[in-house]
């Protein structure tokens, strides 16, 4: 049983997702238990405020340490060998999250995502408070909400008991190092473009043979970053 908590000031953009899918049957079935805070419920002030203006100038708002610090020191525990959860700030700035990392955070029992939101996060949050900064990709959003949907989804789906076919957790893209190769079902012409011979050959080593050197083909051409790791592939590191 992982247990993962999320601060956010949009607590309500979690709902459906927390309820549907492998997400939600993960939560019935006992495997997970996920529950979203309200950064709000801990600011002192008329209101509730969270975020000022950056010192030193500049666009935007921070968010502040006051009721941001006490939020994470209640629900993880104060930072040091007697905390209770791991605390994951959802940032551009943090290092970027791959499977291999996922699989790191499989590894904790209990996970605080810290949703930033706004232009940043004051310094001090991530010095006294935060354990470590993920980002989930170089492009622009307005705050760590979408990212810690992913990361409750990607680690979800690594439960044992989880997914149905446990086989499909081990072959999916990035499982294997490498990206997947084209999939077709059917019917076996669509429009006039039919399915590979060898799919439908029931040849079972010709397939795989197939389908590794499409996936080589393809991650080649379109990531060859991957190939590029001084890893090994097989790994899944
Ligand atoms: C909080 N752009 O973007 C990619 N990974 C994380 C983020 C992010 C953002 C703004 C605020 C997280």
């Amino acid at each position: 049983m992982i247990r993962i908590d999320i601060l956010t000031i949009f607590p309500a953009l979690f709902g459906p997702f927390l309820e549907l899918a492998f997400v939600g049957q993960a939560r019935e079935k006992g495997l997970a238990r996920i529950a979203v805070h309200d950064l709000r419920d801990w600011a002192s002030d008329r209101h509730r405020s969270v975020d000022d203006t950056p010192y030193g100038g500049g666009p935007g708002m921070v968010m502040t340490p006051e009721p941001l610090i006490p939020a994470i020191e209640e629900l993880a525990g104060p930072k040091g060998p007697q905390r209770k959860s791991r605390v994951v700030v959802l940032s551009p700035q943090g290092r970027p999250l791959d499977q291999p990392r996922l699989r790191g955070l499989l590894a904790e029992e209990s996970l605080l995502l810290v949703c930033g939101r706004y232009e940043g996060i004051d310094q001090r949050v991530l010095d006294l408070a935060a354990d470590e900064e993920v980002s989930l990709g170089d492009y622009v959003l307005s705050g760590g909400e979408v990212p810690a949907m992913a990361i409750v989804e990607g680690l979800v789906r690594l439960l044992p008991g989880v997914l149905g076919n446990p086989e499909s957790v081990r072959t999916d893209s990035f499982g294997g190092g490498l990206l997947e190769g084209p999939q077709y079902t059917r019917p076996p012409e669509y429009r006039g473009h039919g399915v590979p011979e060898v799919l439908r050959s029931g040849d079972h080593a010709a397939i795989l043979r197939w389908r590794s050197a499409q996936a080589l083909t393809r991650t080649r051409e379109r990531r060859p970053d991957l190939l590029d790791r001084g890893d090994d592939p097989e790994s899944g590191n």
